[in-house]
């Protein structure tokens, strides 16, 4: 299976999230066959009454995970991460304490049971389109021929989503999976 880059959307609204993020982030960086190629900022957003995740405020952000594991593969690992972060698996739609949702995979369109790729809201939330564009503005949305920059721009989502300042994610430059992309960066 060739390697694939694929971008997971990360959100907390309940308990540590930070504590949360930053260990949803590092387990993802210890998977086989997988490198951790990219962590966007942290944003704290306005939660969308959508699956009622209730009234507690997420950190959101994305990952660029550059894998050989197969969609059905990572869709376990994610779940795994999930339950080893305490989510509540009877009421998931509820408050979490993490969510992982593949987003892109490649340029795959996936339709199978418990995963749609490209998420079929991922063009409609502003909590997952600022990160995108973030990391990858001119990544072009495999269904829709637009860039996550020009998604971005047209979206009707007006929900708040603000930069995390400072950032705590600096942290991230400094885990080993990273290495390779923190050095490229520091050298540039
Ligand atoms: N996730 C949801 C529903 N609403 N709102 C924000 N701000 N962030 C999320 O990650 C989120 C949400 C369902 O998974
Ligand atoms: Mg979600
Ligand atoms: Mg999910």
């Amino acid at each position: 299976m060739p390697r694939e880059i694929v971008f997971i959307g990360f959100g907390s609204n309940l308990g540590d999230r930070l504590d949360f993020c930053d260990r949803a982030v590092t387990l993802l960086s210890l998977l086989p066959h997988s490198l951790v190629t990219g962590v966007s900022s942290l944003y704290e957003t306005e939660p969308l009454p959508e699956h009622s995740p209730g009234p507690g405020w997420f950190l959101n952000g994305i990952v660029r995970l550059e894998t050989d594991l197969t969609p059905q593969g990572l869709l376990e690992v994610c779940r795994e991460v999930e339950k080893s972060l305490g989510r509540d698996q009877e009421h998931r739609d509820g408050p979490r304490t993490l969510d992982l949702d593949i987003l892109l995979y490649g340029a795959r369109v996936i339709n199978e049971p418990g995963l749609i790729v490209p998420h079929p809201r991922l063009h409609l939330r502003r909590f997952v389109l600022a990160p995108l564009a973030e990391l990858a503005p001119e990544l072009r949305h495999p269904l829709l021929n637009k860039t996550m920059q020009e998604l971005l721009a047209q979206l009707g989502d007006r929900s708040v989503v603000r930069r995390l300042d400072p950032q705590p994610s600096q942290r991230y430059g400094a885990r080993p999976s990273c290495g390779q992309a923190a050095a490229a960066r520091d050298s540039a």
